[in-house]
């Protein structure tokens, strides 16, 4: 039977057949891996193949896995050279930002974007807890908003408090499987409770100590949002880490950089101290942000320093 997997928690799945069933499936003993290095074979979002162990507890067993159109990954915290897989199959990649309680960085969401660009997955930023903005955070959203909107991101904001923006946000979930990601405590279950209320899921306080989030969601998880829609939680992450990404190869995963590449003196050129680049031509002008150059230098020299 052919299943969609809803549930990860890395030592059981969640599997849904074609009529709706959930089945608590594991992975076949000798259950052939894909070529990628991972420490999870199996992610939210995989087609696979299973066999039912028993009718009555639910129980299947995952035999094989569908090729996958795309996914998110990041790299493994304990494996080196390995790879943690968020979730596949994916229509579009919800990165959920927050500008304080917590803060998400403008590297993280550079990072976030490359690695969407990178897997070919369109991205949104969704800026939540907008009701917690001061005149100051107002300023700074305008200038975020106007440089993501200029690169050709859709750029949201909402709040699960006065429920501003949720509307505008069901539109952009319709008849798309959604991936929603960000940091600890930006109110990614949050944002799943309001717009599902049936699923009630756990979410908790920022830390009055860190004023980070708790990592209260542990597990990724696909919900329907409707028949055609689904959603997928997933829990915070601290960072991302540009995973397989040559630094030659970066630049074709800014969009705004993308298009000036021809304009370069040198065809290798990689835009950091070359003479006549197009690329600091512009951030010079201001049509790149230098926000955005500098995010491109920083994982420049990560991805280079790996290789
Ligand atoms: N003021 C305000 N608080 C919010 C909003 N959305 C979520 N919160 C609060 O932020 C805290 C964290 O929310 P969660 O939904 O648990 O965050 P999460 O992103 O799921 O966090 P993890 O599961 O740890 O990754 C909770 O106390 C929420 O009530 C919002 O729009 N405004
Ligand atoms: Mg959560
Ligand atoms: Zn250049």
């Amino acid at each position: 039977m052919k299943g969609l997997i809803y549930k990860s928690t890395g030592s059981w799945y969640q599997v849904r057949d074609d009529k709706g069933y959930f089945y608590k499936a594991r992975l076949r003993g000798k259950f052939k891996q894909q070529e990628l290095k991972v420490t999870n074979p199996i992610a939210v979002g995989d087609w696979v193949d299973f066999s039912i162990e028993s009718e009555t507890d639910s129980i299947a067993i995952i035999e094989t896995i569908y090729p996958r159109e795309n996914y998110i990954i990041r790299k493994s915290a304990h494996k080196t050279a390995h790879g943690h897989l968020i979730a596949s199959n994916l229509d579009q990649s919800a990165l959920v930002v927050t500008l304080h309680t917590p803060r998400t960085s403008i590297g993280f969401i550079d990072r976030f974007l490359v690695s969407c660009e990178a897997f070919r997955i369109p991205a949104i930023l969704i800026f939540n807890k907008i009701d917690l903005y001061t005149s100051e955070d107002q300023y700074i959203y305008q200038t975020l908003y106007d440089i993501y909107s200029s690169i050709g991101y859709t750029v949201l904001t909402t709040s699960t408090v006065t429920e501003e923006g949720l509307d505008t946000l069901s539109t952009f979930l319709q008849d798309k499987t959604t991936l929603l990601s960000g940091h600890s405590g930006v109110g990614k279950s949050s944002l799943l409770n309001n717009l599902l209320p049936e699923i009630m899921l756990r979410t908790s306080e920022i830390s009055d100590y860190s004023n980070k989030g708790k990592h209260t969601t542990t597990f990724a998880e696909m919900f329907d949002y409707n028949p055609t829609s689904r959603i997928i939680d997933t829990p915070g992450i601290k960072e991302l880490g540009v995973f397989d990404i040559g630094s030659d190869e970066l630049s074709h995963y800014f969009p705004e950089m993308r298009k000036k590449l021809g304009g370069c003196k040198f065809h290798n050129c990689r835009h950091i101290n070359e003479p006549g680049c197009s690329i600091k031509q512009a951030v010079e002008k201001g049509s790149i942000a230098l926000s955005r150059y500098e995010s491109y230098i920083s994982i420049y020299q990560e991805e280079d320093t790996h290789r």
